[in-house]
């Protein structure tokens, strides 16, 4: 049988490379864009791409760039795609306050870029659009589900919002295969070093072993639901195979503090803390050693906040019979054991 085509835009993020080996396993030919940059920004998939064994065939890079849609109409029209997940994104919130305009061109116009290529060469590639829980904002519903009402507060949010809908808008004027996963955060070794649970477990690790000495946090007391990447790039692809195309929560309907977060890392770590002080003064000390391990700083608040997170995971379950596999716990032990694995090599 021949084998089907799937195009990732994002290859090389964290969702980018648990997605390529999620469908290489499914024996699928998989095609990255992956965009120039002076340094090399392949190490997540590296393993994929020398390994003989695993895809010699089925594994191909091509240089692109969201904003360029020179790129990647030549990418779509050479590569063919059955599939296209949509993964690329200036994907930092608190990034997206600094660089407003260039969140907007690459998440918001990238994304048109791409839906018009389809319109015009070929409507039958299914369209996987990354969405997000940060459309939700200031929600004041306990969960929040496929019918809740958005609320931009980023620049990011606001440019996903426009992908999102020029998704929707192209599923309905022009009958694409074009879906939005609405995914909560979720986490994993491979997470990008700035995002909120890498860069704790990064810090209390090095703490742990003596090569550093304060973890210098934000906002302790916004809350998220975290998964592991590893559940949801599987319902990525589980919503391209349904019958009809749509829009889907993907969550775990859990939800805890940064502080718990902390906590529970330092917990695993067998660091114990005591928290002292408040507002912005607050502190972790380690009882071990009377020192300050933990402090805030108003430099990673944000102007403004996206407090309360926790996605209603129903339709999922019941549509698309997704179902995470991995709680909090395993996730922050994998972050641990990837860190500590990293010292030690
Ligand atoms: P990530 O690790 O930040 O990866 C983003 C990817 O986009 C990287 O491959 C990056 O390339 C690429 N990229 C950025 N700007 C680009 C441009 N102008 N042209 C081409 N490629 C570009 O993000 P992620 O965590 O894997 O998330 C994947 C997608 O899901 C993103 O769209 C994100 O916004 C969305 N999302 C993520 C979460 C989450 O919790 N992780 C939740 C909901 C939605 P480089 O490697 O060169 O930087
Ligand atoms: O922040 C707080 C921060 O940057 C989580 C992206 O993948 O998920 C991600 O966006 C929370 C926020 O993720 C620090 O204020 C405290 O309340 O890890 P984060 P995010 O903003 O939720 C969504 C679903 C996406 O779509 C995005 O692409 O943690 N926080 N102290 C901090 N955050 C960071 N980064 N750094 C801190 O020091």
């Amino acid at each position: 049988m021949k084998k089907k085509v799937a195009l990732i835009t994002g290859i090389t993020g964290q969702d980018g490379a648990y997605l390529s080996k999620f469908l290489l396993k499914k024996n699928y030919e998989v095609h990255g864009i992956k965009r120039r940059s002076s340094s090399l920004n392949t190490w997540r998939i590296d393993d994929l791409y020398n390994d003989p064994l695993k895809s010699k065939s089925n594994f191909y890079l091509h240089h692109g760039d969201m904003t360029d849609s020179l790129s990647i109409e030549k990418i779509i029209k050479t590569v063919k795609p059955q599939e296209v997940y949509n993964l690329a994104a200036q994907s930092h919130v608190q990034v997206s306050f600094e660089q407003p305009e260039y969140t907007a061109n690459t998440v918001a116009l990238g994304t048109l870029r791409i839906l018009e290529c389809i319109k015009n060469y070929d409507k039958k590639i299914k369209f996987y659009q990354a969405s997000t829980s940060e459309l939700f904002g200031i929600s004041k519903n306990k969960f929040q589900d496929e019918q809740t009402p958005f609320y931009a507060r980023s620049p990011y949010s606001a440019a996903k919002m426009y992908a999102h809908w020029i998704t929707i808008n192209y599923r309905e004027a022009y009958n694409i295969f074009a879906c939005n996963g609405l995914l909560f955060n979720h986490e994993s070794p491979l997470r990008g070093e700035t995002f909120v649970t890498k860069k704790i477990i990064k810090s209390l690790v090095k703490i742990k072993f003596g090569l550093e000495k304060k973890l210098i946090i934000g906002n302790l007391y916004s809350k998220r639901d975290w998964g592991h990447a590893k559940d949801y790039v599987k319902a990525m692809w589980l919503m391209l195979q349904q019958k009809r195309p749509d829009d889907y929560v993907i969550a775990t309907g859990k939800q805890y503090s940064i502080k718990f977060f902390i906590e529970e890392t330092c917990k695993a770590l067998k660091i114990k803390i005591r928290w002292i002080g408040k507002g912005i003064n607050e502190k972790a000390i380690n009882i071990e050693n009377n020192k300050i391990i933990i402090e805030c700083n108003k430099k990673y608040f944000r102007p403004t906040e996206v407090n309360n997170l926790r996605g209603s995971n129903k339709k999922a379950l019941k549509k698309l019979k997704w179902k995470p596999q991995y709680n909090l716990k395993y996730l922050i032990n994998d972050m641990i054991k990837y860190e500590i694995d990293l010292l030690k090599s």
